[in-house]
């Protein structure tokens, strides 16, 4: 397989300016036409164009047809030695869009035609310079047999439409915006659409359509309303309003990712559009809020500028999380979202950044692409973004981003080029910034106090390191937003060098080591240090137990105290693991049960943060705080604490259920006050499972059984589904059968069985892996199932290695059909080292099991490859 690198860089040799492209579209012989005006930008290079898995019929050159021997086929080029200065180059080729498993190109999902090119899958519908700096216009001509395709869809706006003998017909869309080729997007298929209009602020009146299979069409009206409310919030945000009259989006069952942003034609994974009260959860809806918003604003950032080479992708997908972050937190609550993306990055980002597949933002090679739409890319992406903010404020950084959309609208550019904008908008100079791109890891920031009573200063001496790369690494402005509280939990003025600066004040920490000297500090005073998690780092303090649960009960910043708790929860969790690895029982420290009996008692008065703040670090967060992560101790502590809480707690649980249950009665509305409500209500009602008692698993049965919606029901679901009663089979199996229609519904079923804490998952997961309803071409069911297993600590990685020979003779079936998808279930076995001696042996033999597989794809070749170096 060919590396790619970021220093090979070169502008492409010749540019396209426009595209004609002409469909004829047959599920296994559809023909493509394609019309290039083309440019030469450097002397004496042969033409050369990207393709794959696609049969060329003809080209022709200034109209007139070469012959074989003008043109050859060569290392996935199409290769033409003679072009002139300028030319229209018309290519035929045949592609076959049903046994196109791995859905990349253009491809069926449940019969309809539609297309995902991101990052390279163009090449697999036609040859191009497929490449993000290459720009054109498009006009696109679709035809197809009327009855079964009824709707045609492209890019721009509708042209004509009419029809064809035979029963065929045909439309015509233009794209007036240049774009990159993997912006390309078409569908066809027997859909229908609801429809909806947005006036932008400069009087546009778009019209707004979601098409989706017609059984789904009474699923669409929450992500057009939420659709509406991203044009609003970008426009009054950021000034950016929509550009074209017509606005697309498409919802198809068969989907590698979550959604792709096509200009003005945008495809979703259904997951991301379809919801109902009673099919989809808060956790669901707020996923399609987020993600429709996404995909909305990356038709500024990502189509309108976008970027020049795949290493910039952090470029459009960095700042477009950031924005979608943004945006969430305003519909939702700011310090909820703020605290739920900071559990997420802990969860799956810093593990990937502490692993063998660690890369920095920008990364600087890859074999497959694909493989680098990660964690790193856009969740660290998002937060480097949001250190411009927390440095610039919400005006400067507003100020960088005019900039950047005066100087680069309709241009391909790098991340410098954002970065400079940023600091020519502010008249600062943000070059440090750089090394945020140049290095993987996560940073770790090492705080040691010194305090001088006489004097009443206190030290803070700084340190910053960054172990993945080692002492060579290269300091970090690392911005960090700090408070101060006087003993009695009372937020004190903050004063640096004789100068007051108000309660709360960033500092930028931006070199090895730094001493800040705090004045006019009483004895006893606590600092709050990285409030609103202010950098994506690791942050080592010599903070106690008494002063930890001080912030956690008085920090004025909500993200700041729930990070004290859940700082107590993982440190008395991690005392745990180690006794019950010396064979002793785990003794709860006292503070700790103090500080959530201190929560109990105020859990009515914000129920969404104490959700958050009463649920316990998950089994890789604690995992992660160790060397060698101990399996079975840590999910045995996690387990005991679980229980504690739930004994000692019974009565407060008992009464949070009861009261929520009562306000709760009412008709089910997506929104953050029931949302709250329901996180906890939840919430207590797994702590009562967790009693053990019959009388709470029966309660949960019934809760299951009187749901009025989704989010109710499968959280009793969940909760039954860790114990060892007759209520566990008769919940799962009333699931399957009241749903097994609907089949989002119905991979929620798959992955609760696979994630669940039973001794048998493995074997379950094995039965289902039998399921009628289980099938290795679908992403999202491949990811219930395989996906999820791959993730259970406890199940995947059982002493014997079962778990792990499983997992690797699935993810070689799926790599067979898609690529893509087995890669990103290597993802667990990325992180062998991690475990002990034996595990290790094992997880090593399944990679190298793996890598003699001669027709392994590319993709999982270069995740295996580069776990076991
Ligand atoms: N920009 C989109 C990326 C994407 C993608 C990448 C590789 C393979 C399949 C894909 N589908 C979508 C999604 C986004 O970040 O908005
Ligand atoms: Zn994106």
């Amino acid at each position: 397989p060919v590396e790619h690198r970021l220093e090979d860089y070169q502008s492409p040799a010749f540019a396209i300016d426009d595209v004609h492209l002409l469909f004829q579209l047959d599920p296994v012989a559809t023909r493509v036409t394609s019309t290039l005006a083309m440019r030469r930008q450097r002397a004496e290079e042969p033409l050369q164009l990207n393709l794959e898995n696609l049969v060329v019929e003809s080209v022709a050159l200034d109209g007139i047809e070469l012959g074989e021997s003008a043109w050859r086929i060569e290392d996935g080029r199409l290769i033409i030695e003679d072009v002139p200065e300028r030319f229209t180059l018309r290519i035929r080729n045949r592609i076959n869009p049903k046994e196109n498993t791995a859905l990349e190109g253009l491809y069926l999902s449940s019969g309809n035609f539609c297309t995902q090119c991101e990052a390279e899958g163009f090449r697999r519908i036609t040859p191009f310079l497929d490449r993000p700096d290459v720009l054109a216009t498009y006009t696109v001509r679709i035809e197809a047999d009327k009855s079964a395709y009824p709707v045609l869809l492209s890019n721009g706006n509708l042209i004509e439409q009419g029809d064809l003998p035979d029963g065929q017909h045909y439309a015509l869309w233009h794209d007036p915006w240049k774009k990159p080729c993997y912006l390309f997007a078409l569908v066809a298929g027997d859909l229908q659409f609801i429809e909806d209009h947005y006036t932008t602020a400069g009087e546009r009146d778009v019209t707004l359509r979601i098409y989706v299979e017609p059984h789904n069409i009474d699923r669409c009206e929450f992500a057009m309303q939420a659709l509406k409310r991203a044009m609003r919030w970008d426009e009054e945000r950021f000034g950016l309003s929509y550009d074209l009259d017509v606005f697309n989006i498409v919802a198809v069952d068969d989907f590698n990712m979550g959604a792709m942003e096509n200009k003005s034609l945008n495809i979703f994974n259904s997951k991301y559009i379809l919801a109902r009260p009673e099919t989809a959860t808060d956790t669901d809806y707020e996923g399609i809020e987020s993600v429709v918003a996404h995909e909305y604003f990356h038709n500024w950032t990502g189509n309108r500028v976008t970027c020049r080479d795949w290493f910039q992708l952090t470029l459009k997908e960095g700042l477009t999380v950031f924005r979608d972050q943004e945006f969430t937190a305003d519909m939702l609550l700011p310090s909820i979202k703020r605290i739920q993306d900071v559990i997420h990055l802990r969860r799956y980002q810093f593990p990937e950044d502490a692993g063998p597949m660690a890369h920095p933002i920008q990364p600087k090679s890859y074999i497959k692409m694909d493989n680098f739409y990660t964690m790193t890319v856009y969740e660290k992406g998002a937060e480097v973004v949001r250190i411009y903010q927390t440095l610039l404020g919400r005006e400067g950084f507003r100020k960088g981003m005019d900039l950047y959309f005066q100087r680069h609208d309709g241009q391909a550019v790098t991340v410098d080029d954002f970065r400079q904008a940023m600091a020519d908008a502010n008249g600062v100079d943000l070059s440090s910034m750089r090394a945020w791109y140049d290095q993987p890891g996560t940073p770790h920031v090492k705080v040691r106090r010194h305090y001088d009573a006489d004097s009443q200063r206190l030290t803070l001496d700084l340190t910053q390191s960054l172990p993945k790369v080692g002492e060579g690494f290269t300091p970090l402005p690392i911005p960090i937003r700090l408070g101060l509280l006087d003993a009695s939990g009372n937020p004190l003025p903050l004063v640096v060098g004789g100068e007051e600066l108000g309660m709360e004040y960033v500092h930028l920490f931006d070199t090895r080591h730094q001493q800040l000297v705090l004045e006019q500090v009483p004895e006893g005073a606590v600092p709050a240090l990285l409030r609103d998690f202010s950098a994506p780092v690791i942050l080592e303090t010599d903070l106690d137990d008494a002063e930890w649960a001080l912030l956690a009960a008085h920090d004025p910043d909500d993200f700041l105290r729930w990070d004290a708790l859940n700082t107590l929860a993982l440190k008395a969790l991690m005392e745990a693991v180690t006794a019950i690895e010396r064979g002793e029982a785990p003794a709860w420290p006292q503070t700790y049960l103090d500080a959530v009996g201190v929560r109990l008692q105020a859990a009515l008065e914000d129920p969404a943060w104490h959700a958050l703040a009463l649920t316990l670090p998950d089994e890789v967060t604690l995992g992660e705080q160790f060397e060698t992560i101990a399996v079975e101790a840590i999910h045995q502590a996690r387990k005991a604490l679980q229980s504690e809480l739930a004994q000692r707690f019974e009565v407060q649980w008992a009464s949070i259920y009861d009261t929520l249950s009562a306000e709760l009665d009412q008709p089910y509305t997506f929104n953050a006050e029931q949302y709250g409500k329901r996180s906890l209500r939840t919430l207590a009602l797994h702590y009562l499972v967790q009693t053990g008692k019959a009388k709470w698993i029966e309660q949960a049965l019934y809760h299951y059984q009187h749901a009025n919606n989704m989010t109710d029901r499968f959280g009793a679901l969940r909760a039954l589904t860790g114990v060892e009663h007759a209520a566990r089979k008769t919940a799962l199996d009333d699931f399957y059968y009241r749903f097994r229609n609907d089949p989002l519904v119905i991979d929620k079923w798959f992955a609760l069985q696979a994630g669940s804490d039973h001794p048998h998952t493995l074997e379950h997961v094995r039965m289902l892996t039998r399921h009628p309803d289980f099938t290795y071409t679908n992403p999202n069911r491949v990811r219930s199932l395989l996906g999820v297993f791959g993730q259970n600590r406890a199940a995947f990685h059982r002493a014997d290695g079962s778990g792990y020979v499983f997992l690797a003779d699935e993810i070689l079936k799926v790599d067979k059909l898609n690529p893509q998808i087995a890669a990103r279930l290597l993802s667990p076995f990325t992180q062998w080292r991690r475990f002990d001696t034996a595990r290790q042996a094992l997880m090593k033999a399944q990679l190298e099991r793996i890598l003699q597989v001669p027709s392994l794809s590319s993709n999982s070749y270069e995740i295996v490859e580069k776990s076991l170096t």
